[in-house]
């Protein structure tokens, strides 16, 4: 092993590109950044050098390391990118940037048409209207999705496919197109480093080997920074050995908010965050049950919510009275049933599996069964772990559903993130103008290159990219895609640029091997390992972080209730914990990556907090009340709420931004139909 764990080797590195995390969204930008790059070459004579690094292995890392059971956006031949981009905003409650969001709609299904090409096995209708799952609609000469196969919906965005291998595949061709030496994994990278000469640009990254005693001091121009949402800043529903499960994954732990928020960029939205409705206890997801076998959730006396709390939408104009609620107010719908004492509640999976039974020939009634299986099999394998331990057969009994603890994410139902440049030519002509940008984009919401943050050079997709949501896997990959091209393109148009790191390597090895020093220079001082007046180790840490989380800012200890005095109580626990951070302990490479860790959720809790503190309604019921303002509030608060965070001050300063909605809403608020 290289270097000692007291003194590490210091490996320094000068890139033009390099992209941390190896996700969707970066296994997206590591498929198509080379084509640009080799055109850089051989167009202006620009070599550029490019890295991945990712803290895991690519082959299972991210969200979806276990696999997923459907691409839940697709947009197809019978909706568009607006429609896309209205869907996005009603779920988030009308606060969703739709440039970004149409510019996704327009660009996704290339995504899934290449996962198709690249082996993904994806359901498919035939002429008949028959379905067949991926392996058999390939026997049965089905046409690929690009040649106008037609998919199976689960819902009006989703695609079935079998997809236990989906990250597998997505990796290996971004493997190949990038090159393997290009590609670093078993990196976790702490921070970022801005420029010595312009402090709102980025130089580099710096980070640490979990296998290997090596810290990696990073030298670029650009870096794309997609190292996914934030899991575990809240208390867990699940205890003791079943805590290592969650729904989102546990090892995306908020670096993304943290090191760009530290590198000067502005967030948005961080206040947003998604309290899915799952099955309990072992998160298995909903929508294959809600949208493809058509279940309906009730409360336990068999009740649907849905139906019976219909009025409680009236509370919400317009959003209430849109044909598909938002994801917050169902939820909000079924809370009232908890809180009135007539849980638990219920998927009623028996007698959705009925009703199918008289409609569906004998063969697809199986496969729909095998189908409730794999779903879970799929993606969320401790699913059927609960399944099979309490006797649960879906045909003859109904399971629980929960809404869980909450998760900080901007590709899937959420839309926290960082605020991005956008595509430059979506939007209708709007005063705002800036001089210089093009007429048609609100101030702000576009800088040249398409997801850039304000940090120059610093670049994100996927989870990273704030104010749009509902990207999901497929989405996540495109967004890379996107990424890569302008990266490409800040790197010629600043092809003589030199950037130069504002900390010297030393001081930044020191900074990552803090944790470690804290235990060596004090281990000896008691005889039980981990009770030391001198340091904490990165779990008890996490597990005060998660109490102050779950107590006062909206957990699920409150049911998702929290006020302006509750969030007082928890900044100033929160400016404690920070503190206390400095303290965590690592006594070896999987703790320094676990302390780590917690100090990038730190972060995030603390600006998601901030966010809750500043907007001063409720705009998310159903995922979160403050209960002193306890109302959507149009006039005041239908705007972006953006931050920044100042490292030398340690302060967030939170503002409001304007929103304008490029794309007509008035279609969603057609009379319900629930
Ligand atoms: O069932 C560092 N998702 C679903 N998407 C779908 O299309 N269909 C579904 O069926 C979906 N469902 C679902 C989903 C996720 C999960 C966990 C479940 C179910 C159980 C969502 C997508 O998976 C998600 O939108 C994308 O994966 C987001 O992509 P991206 O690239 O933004 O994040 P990532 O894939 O998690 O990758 C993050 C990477 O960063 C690395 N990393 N590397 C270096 N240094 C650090 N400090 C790092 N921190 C993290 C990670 O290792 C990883 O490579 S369903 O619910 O609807
Ligand atoms: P889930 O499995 O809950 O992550 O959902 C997968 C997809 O289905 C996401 O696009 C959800 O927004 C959508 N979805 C889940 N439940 C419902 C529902 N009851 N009505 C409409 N869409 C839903």
């Amino acid at each position: 092993m290289s270097g000692t764990f007291e003194n590490p080797e210091v490996v320094q590195e000068e890139v033009d590109i390099l992209m941390i995390g190896g996700g969707m969204a970066n296994c997206g930008a590591a498929y198509e950044i080379m084509r640009w790059a080799d055109a850089a070459k051989a167009e202006n004579g620009v070599d550029l050098k490019i890295k991945l690094v990712d803290k895991a292995a690519l082959d299972r890392s991210g969200a979806v390391a276990q696999g997923l059971s459907a691409i839940n956006t697709y947009i197809g031949d019978a909706q568009d990118p607006a429609d896309y981009a209205r869907m996005v905003s009603n779920d988030l409650m009308g606060i969703t940037r739709d440039d970004l969001a149409y510019d996704l709609g327009r660009h996704v299904d290339e995504s899934v048409h290449l996962f198709e090409e690249w082996g993904l096995p994806i359901w498919k209708t035939d002429a008949d209207g028959v379905r067949h799952d991926g392996a058999d609609s390939e026997k049965e000469g089905l046409p690929p999705l690009k040649d106008g196969g037609k998919p199976v919906r689960s819902g009006k965005w989703q695609i079935m496919i079998n997809g236990e291998s989906y990250k597998w595949i997505v990796a290996e061709a971004a493997k190949k197109a990038l090159g393997t030496d290009r590609i670093q994994e078993r990196v976790f990278i702490v921070k970022l480093v801005n420029d010595k000469n312009d402090k709102n640009r980025i130089a580099g990254a710096v980070g640490f080997s979990v296998r290997e005693n090596k810290v990696y001091v990073f030298k670029a121009k650009a870096i794309l920074l997609a190292a996914g949402g934030c899991v575990n800043l809240f208390r867990p529903r699940s205890v003791g050995e079943g805590q290592g499960r969650a729904w989102y994954p546990v090892w995306n732990a908020g670096s993304t908010y943290t090191m760009a928020a530290e590198a000067g960029a502005e967030l948005t939205m961080m206040e947003n965050r998604f309290v899915p409705a799952r099955f309990k206890d072992g998160y298995g997801p909903v929508g294959a049950w809600f949208l493809l076998f058509k279940a309906q959730a009730t409360n336990a006396n068999g009740e649907v919510y849905m139906a019976k709390n219909k009025e409680m939408l009236n509370d919400y104009p317009p959003y209430g009275q849109a044909a598909v609620p938002a994801s917050c107010l169902r939820n909000h719908l079924m809370l009232k049933e908890m809180k009135d004492g007539r849980g638990p509640i219920y998927m009623d999976t028996v007698t959705a599996l009925a009703k199918l039974r008289e409609t569906l020939t004998p063969k697809e009634v199986k496969h729909l069964e095998a189908e409730a299986w794999e779903d879970f099999l799929d993606m969320c394998v401790g699913q059927c772990g609960i399944w099979v331990g309490e006797n649960i057969e879906p045909e003859k009994k109904n399971s629980e559903l929960m809404p869980t603890e909450p998760y900080l994410l901007g590709s899937h139902s959420g839309c926290c993130g960082i605020w991005t440049s956008g595509p430059e030519d979506v939007g209708a002509p709007t005063d705002e103008a800036l001089p210089g940008v093009p007429a048609h984009l609100p101030k702000g919401w576009n800088w040249g290159y398409r997801g850039m943050t304000t940090v120059k050079g610093l670049f994100t997709a996927g989870d990273g990219v704030g104010a749009s949501g509902h990207k999901f896997s497929s989405g996540s990959h495109a967004e890379g895609r996107m990424a890569a091209k302008s990266m490409v393109k800040y790197c010629i148009d600043n092809k003589d640029m030199k950037v130069e790191l504002d900390t010297d390597a030393a001081a930044l090895v020191d900074e990552i091997y803090k944790p470690v020093r804290n235990f060596l220079e004090f281990k000896n001082y008691t005889t039980a390992i981990d009770v030391n007046p001198n340091y904490i180790t990165p779990k008890m840490l996490q597990f005060r972080l998660q109490k102050i989380m779950d107590e006062y800012v909206a957990g699920v200890a409150t049911y998702y209730t929290t006020n302006d005095k509750m969030l007082a109580v928890a900044e100033d626990k929160l400016g404690t914990l920070k503190e206390d951070a400095q303290k965590m302990r690592a006594k070896d490479l999987h703790e320094l990556l676990r302390a780590w860790e917690n100090y990038h959720r730190i972060m995030t809790a603390e600006a998601h907090m901030k966010h809750i503190q500043f907007r001063e309604e409720s705009r998310y019921p159903g995922f979160y009340y403050r209960m002193d303002k306890n109302f959507v509030d149009e006039e005041n608060w239908k705007c972006f709420v953006n931050s920044i965070y100042d490292k030398t001050t340690k302060q967030w300063t939170c503002f409001k931004r304007a929103h304008v909605d490029l794309v007509d809403k008035s279609k969603l608020f057609k009379p319900a139909t629930h």
